[in-house]
């Protein structure tokens, strides 16, 4: 019943905004998909960047989910499978994928699936007329080990940021592996040769200190670097359908000019991020509340600054590992989330091979019931609520 109520809203939305046009999707992928912005990329990249902008001041926000059509909760590898699709009968709106090991010129990722799959499920993702961001789990360039520290080789000692940089001993390599990332987003196109857009969200976390880039293993200026080097790398290489994100965690207390210490600035990043999750391992009441209280304010401030920037704002991880409390969805997560005009909410993956490590329902999970009841609710945002995201306004 709500579907159809709120089709009919989002379409009195469309008309009265012309925010979210409802033409499917194809008439972009004909006319002007591979046409060029004054920014350099494509025009649906552009196009989605002011939609997600606009998303959270009107509609509301998409719900998004990391792996989701990869593997689930006792299922690896199915075809058109997805946990959050069996509990609520839609995809989310946002598919998150990450690239780890794709630097390495390996063919399956940091978490076993193959980068064809990967592309396979981007691009028909996008065909479906939904969103896909990409994190990236790089390894150290400098150790050969993972992209966290390992405190037992003494890595915490070590500014991998400052090797990877011009000058730097390790940057012809790094330069490869930039290299490989942007092969592999220039290789995000449909049958018809259209480039399919991404949020690219490298770099992630860096407020914390157990990924090499993070905040004790390097300076702000090196940290800048990074990213500069980055995205001049990948624009040099033809990349033309990348958004940025930048999704600090929540160390700098709710205090602004903390979370943009190590900004690398308005010409660099499209969407202000945040990574805030809860961590309750009991299920413990007042850990919960904790949670919803500090991602409150984490948002208002993000929100606040990503205004002031004139950029989009998204919740760009969260979760509950193992969902311990069954009304999560609905009485911990979406109330704060309605108060706050994000663009999106993604919440971490449902692994098959590492048993508790989920952060989405599936069937018979305790949660499934209330995730249909977020899942009803107007402003929650799946996959048959956004199309025309790639569409001008
Ligand atoms: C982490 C965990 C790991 C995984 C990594 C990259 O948060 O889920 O198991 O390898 O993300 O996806």
């Amino acid at each position: 019943m709500k579907k159809l109520s709120f089709i009919a809203w989002l379409t009195m939305k469309a008309i009265c905004t012309c925010a979210f046009c409802i033409t499917p999707l194809v008439s972009c992928n004909t006319k002007n998909a591979n046409t060029f912005a004054d920014s350099g990329r494509t025009q649906p990249t552009e196009n989605l960047l002011a939609n997600l902008k606009a998303l959270g001041d009107s509609v509301g926000y998409m719900f998004g989910h990391h792996d989701d059509v990869l593997y689930g909760i006792g299922w690896v590898g199915d075809s058109a499978r997805s946990d959050v699709k069996s509990v609520c009968g839609d995809y989310p709106a946002l598919l998150s994928f990450d690239l780890g090991h794709l630097e390495l010129g390996d063919t399956v990722s940091l978490d076993g699936v193959s980068f064809n799959r990967i592309r396979e499920e981007i691009v028909r993702h996008f065909e479906r007329g939904g969103m896909i961001t990409l994190s990236w789990h790089l390894n150290n360039p400098l150790t050969g080990g993972t992209a966290w520290i390992n405190d037992s080789t003494g890595e915490h000692q070590l500014n991998t940021v400052e090797a990877v940089l011009e000058g730097g001993k390790q940057h012809e390599r790094f330069l490869t592996w930039l290299d490989r990332v942007a092969e592999f987003l220039n290789s995000l196109q449909t049958a018809d040769g259209v480039r399919v857009p991404v949020l690219f969200r490298p770099w992630h976390e860096h407020t914390g200190s157990w990924f090499w880039w993070g905040q004790e293993l390097c300076s702000a200026e090196q940290y800048k670097a990074l990213w500069k080097l980055t995205t001049d790398r990948l624009k040099e290489q033809g990349v033309v359908n990348a958004l940025y994100a930048y999704s600090p965690g929540t160390e700098n207390g709710g205090n602004p000019q903390k979370y943009m210490e190590r900004y690398p600035g308005d010409n660099i990043i499209d969407l202000l991020g945040l990574d805030c999750y809860c961590f309750a391992p009991s299920g413990d009441a007042d850990a919960v509340a904790k949670y919803a209280q500090m991602l409150d304010t984490q948002l208002g401030m993000v929100c606040k600054l990503a205004k002031q920037h004139s950029k989009a704002v998204a919740l760009t991880e969260t979760g509950y590992e193992g969902i311990k409390t069954a009304k999560w969805w609905t009485h911990t997560l979406m109330p704060v989330l309605d108060k706050h005009p994000i663009s999106y909410v993604l919440v971490w993956r449902n692994a098959h091979d590492k048993p508790g490590h989920f952060f989405a329902p599936y069937p018979g999970h305790s949660s499934a019931p209330d995730f249909v009841e977020f899942y009803n609710h107007p402003k929650s945002l799946f996959l048959h609520n956004v199309n025309g995201l790639y569409q001008a306004k």
